[in-house]
């Protein structure tokens, strides 16, 4: 924390598949809460990289629904930045479930823009260790890996 106690982080910001004709509207929301973007990237994940991505719901029974959800369109991967930025975009998105997000937290963006339980807008990391993790994930460091680390993921 700095003087004014406040707690600067990056983090994911990940804009899934149904919503990527809207990613005006996320964007928007997001600066409106004061964090930035600092990274961006659209892409499409295979069914594989969509697996490791959520590889810690493996055992989950939505676990094949969720890959295969994940992989089929494209989605937006940001870098966002800001105070207590992985907590602020997790309220900002609001219950998993966008129905309950439209009963229990109307200002949020799911309770907006989602459909459903699956459907539901973003993905925002839940701690400060998942957020680096899932930020190499989509942003790798260069370092030690020579010239270019655009090689893990096809264009749109
Ligand atoms: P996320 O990880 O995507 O930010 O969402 P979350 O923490 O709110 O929810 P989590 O429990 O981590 O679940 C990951 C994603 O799996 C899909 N899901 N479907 N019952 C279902 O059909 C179900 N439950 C979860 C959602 O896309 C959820 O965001
Ligand atoms: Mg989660």
């Amino acid at each position: 924390r700095n003087k004014l106690g406040s707690k600067k982080e990056r983090t994911l910001a990940l804009i899934k598949p149904d919503v990527v004709t809207k990613i005006g509207d996320v964007i928007e929301s997001i600066y409106s809460s004061n964090l930035i973007v600092t990274k961006a990237k659209m892409t499409r994940l295979s069914w594989s990289q969509a697996a490791d991505f959520y590889m810690e719901h493996q055992s989950k029974p939505f676990f094949n629904n969720l890959v295969q959800f994940m992989s089929s369109g494209s989605v937006v991967a940001m870098e966002i930045m800001g105070d207590e930025a992985t907590s602020v975009w997790r309220k900002l998105l609001g219950p998993t479930d966008s129905a309950a997000a439209r009963r229990d937290a109307p200002q949020s963006i799911r309770a907006h823009f989602g459909t459903d339980g699956l459907k539901n807008v973003g993905h925002g990391s839940e701690s400060l260790d998942a957020a680096a993790r899932e930020l190499e994930f989509f942003f790798p460091s260069t370092i030690g890996h020579g010239p270019s680390n655009t090689a893990t993921f096809t264009d749109c």
